[in-house]
């Protein structure tokens, strides 16, 4: 072999070791991640360095919930607001999308290169559907409305300028069988899939390992990107999963970033974790299955507990207005009652004491025609025995008679006025 070839062979062997053998710099710390996760941040909370968690989203010592089995959750991972993309990149995303159920699950998880320096709710699988940069969903709910344009895995790129409609129009990537149900006898928490993401001169590829077996298999690619120049220097990586009416464990394991796009290809392959490792990880699926479905049915009691009280509130006012309206009644009939009788007696009282009253005087005024008439016969007669003597015994006698009516005049005055008052 002359020294020439042999020069060659050896620039060969060099290029070769430069282009595929993975060095540690590539890697891009501060966007990436994986277990164990080991840090705790102020509120006792695990946590993941350079990585902002949100919503729903809980880390665990080996993997970040980003919703759990439960409807209505959503939850969000987001990069350092500080470290940007370098013109070129691969990202391999390790994921596990699984659930109780068997044929009804949703939503789905989606990462994000977007120019949101933090996470950005909304209603687009989780954040907003004007952003700039691509977004890629892996998407386990197949939308009525959407129809033939379902993709497991959609890739979406945003200028910022296009509407939902119009991202939506021609839905790009691939179908690929990313969801375990966790119902199966043969589920293990050390199932996964992955995802390869690849840009380079303004051209997307990605790649899918749906049951992490080691082979990335093409899901699609996109060349000339309709995106701002620079775009990338702006962007952060984000990941967020929701869960509307169905739910799913949406659980990311690892996330590596790395500068040149041919490393990440290198990681294609990847070893299996220990028996002890697949052990802790079982328990800490179960146990935060477990502490989920705990707190979700204490919520429920205390939820149930509340409405209880409510409903007993409710019925104390009812029954308090009932009694009260009851007794108001009755006192008002018992009322009503006392009135009407008070009347009628003193109605009652009232004829009494004017028949009387006639009956008093019509007996008065008898009793003075009598007198009056017994008199005028004792003047006539005393007149015609004794002219003379008659004067002396008839004024005492008028006098008498005078005395008593006047007396008893007075006292029927009295009598009637008192009747008055
Ligand atoms: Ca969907």
């Amino acid at each position: 072999m002359s020294t020439t070839s042999t020069h060659t062979s050896l620039l060969i062997a060099f290029a070769f070791t430069c282009l595929f053998l993975p060095t540690e710099t590539s890697l891009i710390g501060e966007l990436s991640f994986e277990p164990p996760f080991t840090g705790v941040d102020r509120d006792g909370h695990r946590e993941i360095p350079n990585w902002t968690t949100a919503g729903d989203a809980q880390v665990l010592q080996h993997f970040a919930r980003l919703t759990p089995d439960r409807q209505s959750k959503r939850g969000f991972l987001w990069s350092n607001p500080e470290a940007s993309l370098p013109a070129e990149f691969s990202i391999v995303l390790k994921f596990r999308l699984s659930g109780q159920g068997k044929v009804l699950f949703g939503d789905g998880l989606a990462l994000w290169l977007t120019e949101y320096k933090s996470f950005t709710p909304g209603g687009f699988h989780g954040s907003v559907e004007d952003f700039v940069g691509i977004a890629i969903v892996f998407d386990t709910f197949k939308n009525e409305e959407s129809g033939s344009k379902h993709k497991d895995v959609s890739i979406y790129v945003n200028d910022g300028k296009k509407d939902f409609a119009h991202i939506t129009a021609n839905v790009e990537g691939c179908d690929a069988m990313l969801r375990y149900h966790e119902g199966r006898g043969d589920f293990s928490v050390t199932n996964s899939s992955r995802m390869l993401l690849e840009f380079r001169d303004n051209s997307l590829k990605v790649y899918i390992d749906a049951r992490n077996t080691g082979d990335f298999t093409d899901c699609h690619s996109i060349d000339n990107l309709e995106l701002p120049e620079g775009w990338h220097e702006r962007a952060r990586i984000g990941l967020s999963a929701t869960t509307g009416a169905l739910a799913d464990n949406h659980d990311v394991l690892s996330l590596k970033t790395y500068s040149r796009t041919s490393e990440a290809a290198l990681q294609r392959g990847e070893r299996g974790v220990s028996d002890l490792d697949a052990l802790r990880q079982a328990l800490e699926h179960q146990m935060t299955s477990v502490k989920d479905h705990l707190g979700s049915q204490l919520g429920k009691v205390q939820a149930q507990e509340s409405k209880s009280e409510l409903r007993i509130a409710i019925l104390e006012e009812k029954l308090t207005d009932l009694l009260l309206n009851e007794l108001t009644s009755r006192l008002e009939t018992l009322e009503g009652f006392n009135v009407h009788n008070l009347k009628r007696a003193e109605e009652h009282t009232e004829t009494r004491l004017s028949k009387l009253e006639s009956a008093v005087v019509v007996k008065m005024e008898e009793r003075i025609r009598q007198l009056e008439q017994a008199l005028a016969n004792m003047v006539e007669k005393h007149v015609e025995e004794n002219k003379r003597s008659w004067w002396g015994p008839f004024a005492i006698i008028l006098v008498c008679v005078f005395l008593f009516f006047g007396v008893t005049y007075k006292k029927f005055s009295a009598l009637r006025l008192m009747r008055m008052v």
